[in-house]
């Protein structure tokens, strides 16, 4: 079947043959200073390199406001122009979201692509879905990102200059996309979506059912969860020094020494300025961690602002609506970078510091884990008929039996429960309280 969104979705995928040559552009506006883009420019470029592109060159401007027509100034553009042409560049890379008019001025000026951070990101999200799931809430993302950008005319000055990184899209591709068919599609995959959400939401409620405790390892892409993941419960889940290794979420049991196991889950990582588009795609792969009891929160020790990350990690998570979940903070990679790891440690009151890879600092990781699992497991008193055998040894399996008593009602039972368990069992409970006795 000739389908026009598939190939949109596909000729987005990095050419590996030939790496794109790119050149980056930051603005550094009021109240930003240098530096702060220097390193923002540092993580585009790993980002390009993630892609499969290379950077050949950098232009920055200071500016109060983007201009409306080019974003950085019409002169500044011109000269971006001769850059390009000075170290032959593919395509121009903007730090900052190009609005569509934007995009489409500078891309006749230029006579190249000009994309932005967002279509990059996009980009390399496109390379590693792999899960059907994965793999819609990307394409939907694309499409999102793409509608607004359609126009014709535009495909035949950039056909001539050969695909690129976010330029493949059905603008420009000589296909008559017309916006309507697009919306068809998005409106498809959304349903589609909907419905892999709902069966997402089954398996959690089974999950839920089995009575465990439930934490997610989230943190900045890059930061080591999957290696984490990986050292703790030998889950064979691929981790690499390479940003957004991990878009689809893994499960795994996870014994906690002197208490009962949990469910442990790695996620996709975050980066700043994360796409809303894509944040909005992945809101259910991303609800493993709002349904977490506790967020494992995994920083980058060797990262050159870690404070940077770690209020851009609560960023994302405020805006999947997991910023009231409980974190633990985890500064990783000690071994490379020990005194970060020990000034954020002192800095951070309950945190602890480990390598994922050494193995250092696992052993108090777990303890803590354990801590903080039963300080906010709730404990409940339950009366349980005498002919509920069954139901007392649900107590037993799920749940942590703190005390028993044989009253003329029943059994009267004091247990650390989860609130899965609690909600099923509620018939029993005749009082519960929240944390230790
Ligand atoms: N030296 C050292 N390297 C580490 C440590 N933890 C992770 N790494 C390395 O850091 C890189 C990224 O690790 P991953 O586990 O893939 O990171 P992630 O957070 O899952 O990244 P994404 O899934 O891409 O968001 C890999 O090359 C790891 O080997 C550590 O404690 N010490
Ligand atoms: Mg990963």
């Amino acid at each position: 079947m000739s389908n026009p969104y598939q190939q949109a979705l596909g000729s987005t995928l990095i050419d590996r043959t030939v790496r794109e040559r790119i050149v980056l552009v930051g603005v550094i506006f009021d109240g930003h200073d240098e530096l702060e883009v220097d390193e923002s420019l540092d993580e585009l470029s790993r980002l390009i390199d993630t892609a499969g592109a290379d950077e050949v060159g950098r232009l920055t401007q200071r500016r109060d406001a983007p201009d409306p027509a080019y974003f950085i100034g019409k002169g500044k553009a011109y000269e971006l122009k001769e850059l390009c042409l000075m170290v032959d560049a593919d395509t121009v890379v903007f730090d900052n979201e190009l609005a569509p008019a934007q995009q489409y001025n500078l891309e006749k000026l230029l006579g190249r692509t000009a994309i932005d951070r967002t279509a990059v990101i996009l980009d390399i999200f496109a390379q590693n879905a792999h899960t059907l799931e994965g793999k819609a809430q990307v394409e939907l993302a694309l499409l999102r990102y793409k509608l607004p950008r359609l126009r014709r005319g535009i495909s035949e000055a950039m056909s001539q200059q050969g695909a690129g990184i976010g330029s493949r899209g059905p603008g420009e591709t000589k296909l008559e996309v017309d916006r309507r068919r697009i919306q068809d599609k998005i409106a498809k995959l959304t349903r589609d979506l909907k419905h892999l959400h709902e069966n997402r939401r089954e398996q959690g409620k089974s999950r839920a059912r089995s009575g465990l405790g439930s934490v997610s390892i989230v943190g900045y892409t890059n930061a080591g969860k999957s290696t984490l993941l990986n050292h703790l419960t030998h889950a064979g889940v691929l981790a690499e020094n390479r940003l957004f290794a991990t878009l689809d979420p893994t499960t795994r049991r996870l014994a906690l020494p002197g208490g009962e196991p949990v469910l442990l889950s790695d996620t996709v990582g975050f980066v700043k300025r994360l796409p809303h588009g894509l944040v909005e795609s992945f809101k259910s792969t991303l609800e493993v961690a709002v349904l977490s009891d506790l967020l494992i929160h995994v920083v980058d020790s060797t990262a050159v602002d870690p404070e940077s990350q770690i209020h851009a990690v609560h960023e994302v998570l405020q805006e999947i609506g997991a910023g009231s979940v409980p974190e633990l903070l985890v500064f990783n990679k000690a071994d490379l970078a020990p005194e970060t790891a020990q000034r954020l440690l002192s800095q951070n009151e309950g945190s602890v510091a480990i390598s994922a890879v050494t193995g250092e600092g696992i052993d108090e990781l777990l303890r803590t884990i354990g801590d903080r699992m039963r300080a906010i497991s709730v404990v409940v008193e339950l009366l349980v008929p005498y002919d509920r055998g069954d139901i007392v040894a649900s107590v037993h399996r799920e749940g942590e039996v703190v005390s028993t008593s044989n009253e003329e009602e029943g059994i009267r039972i004091r247990a650390r429960l989860g609130d899965a368990s609690i909600g099923r069992l509620s018939q029993y409970v005749i009082s519960q309280q929240k944390g230790s006795l």
